[in-house]
């Protein structure tokens, strides 16, 4: 395969993400600490292990559109952040990431807002990125991208002379042919795509979408081989099902039975149950389905009432400069109440909800404490949050996980109650279904998810896709 002979084993690897997980100027530890995401600390890891660099914007708006690149150094890795101006960060993020690429790719047409400056905004700003990278590259240097933000990245490295191997990793679904050409700019994406000499995906079914959407714009042939030319160019494009530390996040819901808020939740239910949700405050996540289908079972399930089930839905905010989310935000706070003010009680407040951001910790321990999880996404590339739940569950005891099949996650976790979360009142018997599910099923179940965990860790994907990338010492040595 093209690059595999060459020999990268004392190449650097460069990282490129919209948000840089760096420890603070105070030096204290950022990613690699406590409560920090699991992608963030595997790619810490990756990049200790190799020395390299970790690009993105700084998370500020600066007046200066020239500010210059802010670079630290910690042992062997580079951090280095580069402000965006007001304008940019409009376009290119909040207009033409955030109201085209991921509505689209969520299958959500009806609220894409495409517009022709965040079109281009979007490619200037890549641009812009590319420049300032392509300064800090060294010949045998191995660069990995993340995500829909800058899908174009690659395109504009090779513009300006750049022979590395670059490898895309999309945390977010691809849609089918028919719904990606709705993309502003589609040519022109997928063609930037073929600039990448690994193009990665969370499944198998998005890989053979985007190797469907070639073959539609006659750039392709057909077949599922991961091999493709198109656009004069050779790559691979696969599926690397992202995942988590399932031994770490099981010790940390395990030492979390402690955290002190935990134990407040635990004393404020009296024995009560606990249904939990985790999202981020999106209209990909169905909340709204997710709800009506909590209040569904409340009102079927005599069972539900008289134990009186609570549902624990925390949400920290997002994209609120976005108005979509803006719009999701009011209406989710809306429904809240109105199913608390009609089945609630003087004494049982069936829904909490919560905006607040949560230590890990914290959110360990509740789903540990949880009996049932409710993941039930309209779209989701992955869907950690369903692996993790998993991950936390005590094993003589745990809870069940009711998934929908539209997150990334159900093409791994068959033992999860999967669902349709379109249908609310088959979620809302799922949910009856998960609250009274014998023990000895519920550990079936669970240790059938807990193996595939293992099976395949955070730290395995890094390594698989840094050896496709031929990033890897074996494959470079061999
Ligand atoms: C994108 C894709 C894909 C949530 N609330 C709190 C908190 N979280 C953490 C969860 C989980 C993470 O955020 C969310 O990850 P998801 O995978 O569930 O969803 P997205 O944010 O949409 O991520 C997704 C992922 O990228 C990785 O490729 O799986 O499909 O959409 O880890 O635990 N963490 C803390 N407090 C909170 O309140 N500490």
């Amino acid at each position: 395969p093209a690059g595999a002979s060459r020999s990268v084993s004392d190449g650097r690897l460069v990282v490129v993400s919209n948000r840089v997980a760096a420890p603070s100027a105070s030096g204290a530890s950022g990613a690699a600490g406590s409560g920090a995401g699991g992608l963030a600390v595997a790619l810490q890891a990756a990049l200790k292990a190799r020395g390299g660099i970790w690009f993105g914007w700084s998370g500020k708006v600066s007046q200066d559109s020239n500010a210059p690149v802010q670079e630290r150094t910690h042992g062997s890795v580079t951090y280095a952040l580069s402000d965006l101006s007001r304008r940019d960060l409009d376009e290119y993020y909040h207009g033409f990431a955030n109201r085209a690429l991921w509505p689209i790719c969520h299958y959500r047409l009806d609220l894409a807002k495409p517009s022709a400056p965040d079109s281009a905004g979007y490619f200037r700003v890549n641009e812009f990125f590319a420049r300032r990278l392509a300064r800090m590259i060294r010949p045998n240097d191995v660069i990995w991208v993340h995500d829909y933000h800058f899908i174009p990245m690659a395109a504009f490295l090779r513009q300006l002379g750049c022979a590395n191997r670059i490898g895309f990793f999309l945390h977010i679904p691809w849609p089918s042919p028919d719904v990606a050409r709705a993309l502003p700019a589609y040519d022109r994406i997928l063609r930037a795509m073929s600039a990448y000499d690994v193009v990665g995906f969370q499944t198998e079914g998005d890989a053979e979408n985007f190797r469907n959407c070639l073959v539609q714009a006659k750039a392709g042939r057909a077949g599922g081989d991961v091999w493709r030319e198109a656009y004069g160019r050779r790559f691979q494009v696969d599926a690397f099902p992202i995942s988590i530390d399932a031994e770490a996040f099981a010790e940390e819901a395990r030492v979390a039975e402690k955290n002190v808020l935990v134990k407040r939740m635990r004393a404020s239910l009296e024995g009560r149950p606990l249904i939990i949700g985790v999202d981020r405050l999106d209209y990909s996540k169905g909340i709204r389905q997710r709800i009506e289908a909590f209040a569904s079972f409340l009102e079927q399930s005599p069972l539900a009432a008289k134990s009186r089930v609570t549902m624990l839905q925390v949400t920290p905010k997002s994209r609120s400069e976005v108005p979509e989310y803006a719009k999701i935000q009011r209406e989710v706070a809306e429904q809240v109440g109105i199913v608390n003010g009609k089945l609630g009680d003087v004494d049982w407040t069936p829904l909490r909800y919560i905006n607040k951001v949560m230590s890990q910790s914290a959110l360990a321990g509740l789903y540990r404490i949880a009996r049932v999880g409710l993941v039930t996404p309209l779209r989701d590339g992955m869907n950690l949050v369903a692996k993790e739940y998993v991950a936390a569950q005590t094993p003589d005891d745990p809870g069940v996980l009711v998934l929908s099949q539209f997150a990334g996650a159900a093409q791994e976790l068959h033992s999860a109650l999967i669902v349709n979360p379109y249908d609310i009142e088959a979620t809302g018997a799922a949910i009856a279904r998960a609250s009274s599910m014998p023990l000895a099923e519920r550990k079936e179940r669970w240790g059938a998810m807990m193996d595939v965990l293992r099976a395949n860790s955070i730290d395995n994907w890094t390594a698989r896709f840094l050896q496709a990338l031929g990033g890897d010492a074996e494959l470079a040595d061999s």
